[in-house]
């Protein structure tokens, strides 16, 4: 347990520029045992627990936002089983991402979810959160992949939910309740994930365009091609400035954006699908497309491209990260309107993201703190959700509501809607203790 005000400061924080929230302590657990202890003196004592994986998030939702124990589970980090025949792999929720998906890969299996942060981030954080990532775009998110959990409930009641085989019905699907939940359910002490046998060739391509909207419009074209990329993301202006001459990959020069587009699937093949791709890009307007010549390329433009949120943030006083996510036929249209409401309000904005998807990351980047910069800033983001439910979107495709966006909920579910997951809530942790203040805002 941790107290010591100084070695408890990084356990108060996270990557949603929220700030810090204070907390009583941090309990590093390391058995499920612990977490048994930990969640049944909490309701015994009305003591507020936060779960934390390694604070990655980008909403809140590891903030202690009502103060008591924050507890962390970065010491259970053992990759328990990776079996070949079943396809699964066993882990706690400490294991960093990056280091499962090295670890299956040497095996010759593939855990497709790749959060942009997967070299720091953890399996019980992504589960917590429904991570997703570039990869998504054919693969899915984490709920996909996760057959069962061994959870326990604030109270120290552990469950046991989902399966280890790939099919299975029996009874609700608490799994998936819990995938998403925020940490709000329940705390994850061991997670089964399904694994999918490695694909044999991988083939990337980055194309040039000299504008965002023409990259916006070459999206619908690959889409209608009927290849299926694994990757399909794009990088506006401003990112592209800010990643420039900072990461391992050359970006060309002037780029108004650029769109990378991965396939994967056997070797054969797979260069004439990539050439379609390419084809369908030049046609759409890319003045250039460069193909990654080898592994090496390809591995720095994912790191460049994965820089995106980092550098952005280090360059400015605040970054806003907006996670919308419009219908695909839509994305045009949303990139036309941020446009106006970024000029309108006279923010700078920073787009970029999973636009296979339509999963746009849009974010606010602020220099000052003055009230006048805040407000236009408050206003776009209002706008910019507006824009993406008037186009039938959502507002937070893969980073969760946490704090940050609990107050738009009301915008985009109606009140039966939010009623019914307060009551499920309720039925999981009655006091409202675990991970409270999250999601759902306090006020309707
Ligand atoms: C990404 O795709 C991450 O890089 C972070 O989801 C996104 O900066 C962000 O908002
Ligand atoms: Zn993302």
């Amino acid at each position: 347990m941790i107290r010591d005000e100084e070695r408890l400061e990084r356990f108060l924080v996270d990557e949603s520029g929220l700030g810090r929230y204070p907390a009583e302590a941090a309990v590093l657990v390391e058995s499920r045992a612990e977490v048994e202890l930990v969640l049944r003196l909490a309701l015994e004592h009305r003591v507020a627990v936060t779960p934390r994986g390694t604070g990655t998030g980008m909403t809140g939702g590891a903030l202690p936002a009502r103060g008591g124990i924050v507890l962390s589970t970065e010491r259970m980090n053992k990759i328990r089983e990776i079996d070949f025949d079943d396809l699964v792999a066993v882990v706690e929720p400490g294991v960093i991402t990056g280091d499962l998906q090295a670890a299956v890969e040497l095996e010759g299996l593939f855990y497709p979810p790749d959060p942009a942060s997967l070299s720091s981030c953890s399996l019980g954080g992504n589960v917590a959160e429904n991570a997703g990532g570039p990869r998504a775009f054919k693969y899915g998110v984490t709920r996909e992949y996760v057959l069962g959990l061994e959870a326990v409930r604030m109270g120290g009641e552990t469950l046991h939910t989902g399966r280890r085989t790939s099919k299975g019905v029996t009874g609700y699907d608490v799994t998936g309740a819990i995938v998403g939940s925020e940490g709000t359910f329940a705390v994850a002490t061991e997670i089964t994930l399904k694994l999918l046998p490695k694909p044999p060739a991988v083939a990337t391509l980055l194309a040039v365009f000299p504008d965002l909207f023409i990259a916006g419009a070459a999206v619908s074209q690959v889409l209608h091609l009927g290849a299926r990329p694994r990757a399909l993301e794009l990088l506006d202006r401003t990112t592209l400035e800010h990643l420039r001459g900072r990461t391992p990959y050359r970006l060309p020069e002037g780029a108004g954006a650029v769109l990378i587009c991965e396939l994967d699937g056997e070797a054969e093949g797979l260069e004439a699908q990539l050439l379609r791709c390419a084809n369908a890009c030049e046609q759409a307007g890319a003045v250039e497309v460069v193909v990654a010549q080898n592994e090496q390329q390809r591995r720095d433009l994912w790191e460049t491209r994965r820089r995106a949120n980092p550098l952005l943030k280090e360059s400015h006083k605040h970054k806003i990260p907006e996670d919308i996510v419009v219908p695909r036929g839509a994305i045009s249209e949303m990139l036309h309107r941020v446009d106006a409401i970024a000029a309108a309000e006279n923010v700078v904005c920073a787009t970029y993201g999973h636009a296979g998807d339509g999963n746009l990351h849009i974010n606010l980047l602020l220099d000052d703190d003055l009230p006048d910069t805040r407000r236009r800033a408050e206003a776009a983001v209002a706008q910019i959700i507006r824009a993406t439910l008037d186009l039938r979107g959502t507002l937070a495709g893969e980073h969760g509501v946490g704090l940050l966006k609990s107050r738009f909920i009301p915008w985009e579910q109606a009140p039966p809607l939010i009623r019914l997951q307060r009551e499920l809530k309720r039925v999981f942790d009655p006091e409202d203790l675990l991970n409270p203040g999250k999601i759902f805002p306090t006020t309707e």
